[in-house]
């Protein structure tokens, strides 16, 4: 569809991207420096810096910026959401989980590295970044943060990763591998919204707590990052079907002769289509009190996942 007038004024989301991810990547870097034991520590920082997309620190100060904030006051809680996420990737990946020899394009960090390192690896994460997030020496010495904004965001973060969040999501997921289709639609929504959209929806939510929003705010940006949670799985259902379809040059693939469950296997690929358009939409309705300068990053970002070809 083409982009409605204000959405097509000049921001240049690639160059957003790259500047956000860059400060994100040194934060990273400063916040798990290289110290003994090496091999351990070599192994966090194999994973965390090994150059995923950074959408959810990306986000994270996206979201403090349409809240009034500035990066470094978002800065720790976008370092935080990115250790989170690794962790879950090292984990997924482990023999016992996934079994994954591959991430981000290379050898995955028990592969590199070994079992017990890289469960401890992902182990030692979660404090990392709980430590970095409430941690005052990690703010802006100027008191822009003040302790009960922090405090706030440990919660919320502690709730979208934990028992009834992310971990809650990779369970749902684990039951219902092998059901294929008989795993109903709420199922499936149950585990993106956990699996995929917590995450998001913490980056997003944290961002806009330790840059000011009002509560009302925060719950719209809520809204927001749970449409795109669910609408990056959706993509991501779609895709799955129409590469392997184009790869194997025939037009079931192999999504949908796998036992994974998928929103296309469910509802057919025009109804998903139609589906991630639907939520598209809701997503950017969520940002229409906001200044629209200002929150041209979260827009843009909402079209990115919407449009992502990988
Ligand atoms: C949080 C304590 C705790 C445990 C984690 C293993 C586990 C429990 C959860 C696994 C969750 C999982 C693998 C979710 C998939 C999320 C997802 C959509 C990954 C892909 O994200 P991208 O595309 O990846 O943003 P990059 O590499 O770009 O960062």
């Amino acid at each position: 569809a083409e982009p409605a007038p204000a959405e097509a004024e000049a921001f240049d989301f690639k160059g957003y991207m790259l500047r956000k991810a860059a400060a994100v990547n040194s934060a990273l870097d400063e916040a798990v420096p290289l110290v003994h034991p090496e091999r351990f520590y070599e192994a966090m920082r194999y994973s965390l810096l090994a150059g995923g997309k950074r959408v959810r620190p990306v986000l994270c100060l996206a979201a403090c910026e349409v809240s009034g904030g500035r990066d470094a006051c978002a800065m720790p809680a976008a370092v935080a959401v990115e250790m989170i996420h690794t962790m879950s990737l090292i984990h997924d990946d482990l023999p016992i989980m996934d079994d994954d020899d591959f991430r981000r394009g290379r050898p995955s960090c028990h592969r590199a590295f070994d079992e017990p390192i890289a469960l401890l690896a992902g182990d030692a994460l979660p404090f990392l970044a709980f430590g970095h997030l409430a941690d005052p020496a990690s703010y802006p010495a100027d008191g822009s943060v003040p302790p009960d904004r922090i405090v706030r965001a440990v919660s919320e973060l502690a709730r979208c990763a934990g028992a009834g969040g992310l971990v809650a999501g990779q369970v749902a997921d684990m039951e219902a591998t092998g059901l294929g289709s008989h795993v109903s639609l709420d199922q499936l929504e149950f585990i993106h919204l956990h699996k995929t959209a917590a995450l998001l929806e913490a980056s997003v939510v944290i961002g806009a707590i330790v840059g000011g929003a009002s509560d009302h705010q925060i719950e719209q940006l809520r809204n927001y990052a749970r449409c795109i949670g669910l609408l990056f799985q959706v993509v991501d259902d779609i895709l799955d079907v129409t590469k392997s379809s184009e790869e194997l040059g025939k037009t079931a693939g192999k999504d949908l002769a796998s036992d994974k469950t998928t929103y296309p296997k469910l509802l057919g690929l025009e109804k998903s289509r139609e589906f991630a358009e639907e939520l598209l939409k809701d997503s950017k309705e969520q940002l229409a009190g906001f200044d629209p300068i200002k929150a041209a990053p979260l827009l843009h970002l909402a079209n990115y996942i919407a449009d992502r070809q990988k």
